[in-house]
């Protein structure tokens, strides 16, 4: 989750070229669907602060098209919650916080004459109820009054499909506003009434143009370009407010500016009332924009229409397919919920590779990485076992990122800085692939370098990138509350300091491992060294609902700041802990709550929570009282960490409590923001049955929601397997009584990484009572103070 009290302070593109991915030869399970995107449903999560993305988009697509509704919620542009539209626009972000993403470039069919000035044009005097929906992955139709809005889309171009239901008396019009994005932050732009050239079609009127806005969540602003090309057109027209103006261009720096498209009757006729547009889309010129388009859709016919929704379609079976599951015996809303999940964490971040105004460069470039403090933790590590190719990419384009503007981003949107909200944790996002042997032409060297300047170098702004707190820390090995070495420039906030030493430390064991791994034997030491601060604010003082213990704020000379551990759950001040200047020293979460994440080295931990037997006691207390919050992406890992304590059967009853108070089919069925997908691979996760532990090669085990589940890599080919004997749909049967991997008894309740590199199968044997495996000191996932090794 992100959230900003203030409003932000102050462009995104996908390209989706054909991509051969291999599918498991002869691996399938049986009952694997050959069309998973039958099983999604892309409303889940479009109300209740889901902030899902609910229209037509590619995998990683820059162009994200779905109606916007006018609703306080609409992040995501369409809301479930009965509110008007404003129209469709054409570019979005998925499941954010912050403020409402994008939203450019709107169009609106109506009925009206614009020869007589009778076309409402204000955005909140045209708002229409939303009628009928229909979905499908790279589609999505609304109704709108008496039309029928449709549209498709490749990875930089919209086609819309209008269908004008009615015989009005006045003539069929398309609306294309140029100003109102969701938030309203048009600053200047232009829009022309081009010839029919440059790129256009046969015989269609291009419009063509930009504006300037502001990010939803960052600094800066951009630009982004667009061309509309339309055949059919008896007449175009700009406006201006609520008038028509007699020029075919139109320089602007604010107000409200479109055009108005009047509709050929006879040629509507003739094609069953049914009207096409085209609209491309480029962060870099209208020209580009035009060239994607008439690459992209040479067509603009019912026809290619149906072609391109047919490609798209194609494409999310291809990326979908790398995971195939035997769905005998689960119920259908499972499966919805899995394909749905799996769905939405190939959404963002977007590919604007070749659209990026900002360097020039023969690297890849992605952008929408909103934010990385969600999407490290369960959409990267999704991406390494399934996408390694993108996620590749991906790595790169953050590693220029580095290069081009000195750091690590921790969150972008909209080719914008974006706020930081914890750690750094783009440092554990590029350790967990390089953990996984993600090579594809990554300069580790360069991205090695990278987490070490996050770790040593305060940038000017650490509310941007980087850390805060960096020289307090390297003297008292904790970042103290109001650091006075560290003023925060205005419009930042200095606090955070309990979660941000949590997260630092975090973080330099990911820096530690990559040292490792690249030879650098001196600076693994140093960070395995740093990666032990968090102890410094454990206060073993502080009790609370009986137990004893608790990560707490210190100030410079060395006292703990008294906070109530439960504060910024739900139960105690839930929405005082986000980016204000009174949100307090933990980000998002409580002492509670935050008092568990130490991945690094949870033996340590567990020893001062008072050994495995509390330690378990202790976690589960944490959830029932709800001192630990699923709605928000901190409280992920915490499902899973009984398997520290050895008590993987409460792994299971937490996991599957939670996917069943907390998510369903609904459109209100996620618990919070789905955050750039980082929910949904949530969900998946929690359905294969294993956990990433973010940044290490490491997953720990808990109950697979189907009997049978094959991974393939897309790159090698080798095919992981999941198998559940004794499989009963996790009613009855859900407790692991023994296992093997590759056929040999396997005990330990985590495997590494080596099944998705080599292809292997891990099988477990279930039954209706929890069992001595992976209970043993044996069988507990790696730490650092028992000696941490990963084989
Ligand atoms: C990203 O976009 C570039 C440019 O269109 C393309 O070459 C590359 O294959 C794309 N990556 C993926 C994963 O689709
Ligand atoms: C549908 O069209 C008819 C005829 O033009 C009109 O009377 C009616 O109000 C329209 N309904 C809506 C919901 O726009
Ligand atoms: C289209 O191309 C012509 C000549 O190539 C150029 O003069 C004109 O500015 C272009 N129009 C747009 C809208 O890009
Ligand atoms: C908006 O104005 C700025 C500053 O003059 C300019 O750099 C930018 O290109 C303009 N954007 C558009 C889309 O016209
Ligand atoms: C519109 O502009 C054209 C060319 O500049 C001019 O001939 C015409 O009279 C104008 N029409 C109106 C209604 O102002
Ligand atoms: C119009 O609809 C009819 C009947 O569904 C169909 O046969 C015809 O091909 C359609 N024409 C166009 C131009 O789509
Ligand atoms: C599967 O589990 C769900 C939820 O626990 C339950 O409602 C359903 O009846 C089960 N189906 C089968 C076939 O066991
Ligand atoms: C931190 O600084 C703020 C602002 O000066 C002050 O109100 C607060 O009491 C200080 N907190 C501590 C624990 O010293
Ligand atoms: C880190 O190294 C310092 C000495 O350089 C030592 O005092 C400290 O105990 C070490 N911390 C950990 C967690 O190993
Ligand atoms: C916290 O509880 C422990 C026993 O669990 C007790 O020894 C200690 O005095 C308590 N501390 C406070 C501050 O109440
Ligand atoms: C999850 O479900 C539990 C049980 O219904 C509920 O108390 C809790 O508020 C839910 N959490 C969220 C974040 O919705
Ligand atoms: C009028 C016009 O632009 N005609 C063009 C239509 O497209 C064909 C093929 O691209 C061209 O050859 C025509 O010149």
């Amino acid at each position: 989750m992100v959230f900003s009290a203030f409003l932000a302070i102050l462009a995104v593109i996908a390209v989706a070229e054909p991509r051969l991915y291999i599918r498991a030869a002869g691996g399938s399970p049986p009952g694997a669907a050959d069309d998973p995107a039958q099983y999604v449903n892309q409303l889940i999560g479009t109300s209740n602060g889901g902030h899902v993305f609910a229209g037509a988009t590619l995998p990683f697509g820059s162009v994200k098209v779905v109606a916007d509704s006018n609703s306080g919620d609409n992040q995501g542009g369409f809301v479930s919650d009965g509110s008007s539209i404003r129209g469709i626009s054409q570019l979005h972000d998925d499941g954010t916080g912050g403020g409402a993403s994008l939203g450019n470039f709107k169009i609106m069919p109506m009925y009206c004459d614009v020869s007589s000035n009778g076309c409402v044009t204000d955005e909140n005097s045209r708002l229409v109820s939303p009628g009928p929906l229909s979905t499908s992955p790279g589609y999505f139709s609304i109704g709108l009054g008496n039309i029928t809005a449709e549209v498709t889309v490749t990875a930089h171009t919209a086609l819309h499909r209008i269908t004008f239901n009615a015989a009005s008396s006045s003539p069929a019009t398309l609306l294309f506003d140029l100003t109102n994005d969701l938030s309203h932050s048009f600053h200047n732009g232009s829009i022309q009434i081009a010839q029919p050239a440059n790129g256009s079609a046969n015989g269609t009127t291009p419009i063509v143009g930009g504006g300037n806005f502001s990010p939803s969540f960052g600094i800066g602003n951009y630009n982004v370009y667009f061309c509309l090309d339309a055949p059919s057109i008896d007449a175009a027209s700009l406006y201006s407010g609520s008038s028509i103006v007699n020029d075919t261009s139109l320089s602007l720096n604010g107000g409200s500016v479109g055009a108005l498209l009047q509709i050929d009757s006879t040629a509507l006729t003739s094609q069953n009332n049914t009207f096409l547009t085209r609209i491309g889309v480029s962060f870099l010129s209208s020209d580009q924009a035009c060239s994607y388009a008439a690459s992209e859709i040479p067509d603009i016919t019912s026809a290619s229409f149906d072609t391109i929704k047919a490609a798209a379609r194609a494409r999310w079976n291809d990326i979908l397919g790398t995971v195939q599951v035997d769905t005998t015996g689960v119920t259908h809303d499972r499966i919805e919920i899995f394909w749905s999940s799996l769905y939405r964490s190939y959404i963002s971040p977007i590919n604007v590779t070749g659209d990026n105004p900002l360097w020039e460069s023969t690297e890849p470039y992605y952008d929408s990485f909103y934010c990385i403090w969600d999407s490290f933790r369960t959409v990267h590590p999704l991406f390494a076992i399934t996408q390694p190719g993108p996620q590749a990419e991906m790595v790169r384009a953050l590693i220029d990122v580095y290069r081009h503007l000195g750091f690590l981003p921790d969150c972008r949107m909209s080719l914008d800085q974006g706020e930081t909200q914890g750690g750094s944790n783009a440092d554990s996002l590029l350790a967990d692939s390089y953990v996984k042997g993600i090579r594809a032409g990554i300069d580790w060297q360069t991205g090695y370098e990278a987490m070490v300047k996050d770790a040593t170098v305060e940038p000017p702004n650490w509310g941007l990138e980087g850390r805060g707190g960096i020289a307090s820390r390297k003297q008292l090995h904790y970042v103290p509350q109001n650091d006075t070495t560290d003023p925060m420039p205005v419009g930042a906030y200095q606090g955070r300091s309990a979660s941000r030493t949590l997260e630092y430390s975090y973080n330099d064991f990911s820096i530690a491992l990559v040292a490792q791994g690249l030879g650098h034997t001196a600076d693994y030491n140093t960070y395995v060294n740093a990666s032990g601060d968090w102890v410094n604010l454990w206060d073993p003082t502080v009790n609370n609902t009986g137990y004893s213990g608790f990560i707490q704020p210190r100030l410079a000379d060395g006292s703990f700041v008294s906070v109530d551990p439960r504060h910024c759950s739900p139960v105690l001040g839930h929405t005082d802990c986000f980016l204000t200047p009174t949100g307090g020293e933990f980000y998002e979460a409580s002492s509670w709550e935050y008092s568990f994440y130490v991945p690094q080295d949870m033996a340590k931990l567990v020893g001062l929570m008072g050994g495995a037997d509390t330690f378990v006691k202790r976690l589960d207390a944490g959830w029932d009282n709800l001192f630990i919050d699923i709605g928000d992406e901190p409280a992920f890992l915490l499902a899973f960490l009984y398997n520290y304590g050895g008590a993987p059967s409460h792994t299971v009853d937490r996991v599957l409590t939670i996917l069943a108070q907390n998510y369903s089919t609904a459109v209100g069925g996620l618990p919070g923001n789905d955050d750039s997908g980082a929910m949904g691979a949530f969900v998946v996760w929690s359905s294969l049955g294993i956990y990433p532990v973010a940044g290490q090669a490491v997953y720990l085990i808990s109950t697979p929601l189907f009997p049978s589940i094959t991974i393939t890599n897309p790159d090698t080919g080798t095919t992981a397997h999941i198998k559940a004997v004794n499989f009963d749909n996790a009613s009855t049967n859900k407790y692991v009584q023994h296992a093997t991997l590759n056929g040999k008894p396997y005990t330990r309740n985590w495997i590494s990484h080596d099944i998705f590199v080599k292809g292997g199968t891990l099988e477990m044997t279930l039954g209706p009572q929890p069992s001595s495996w992976g209970t043993q000191s044996g069988d507990l996932p790696p730490s650092v103070s028992t000696g941490y090794k990963v084989d």
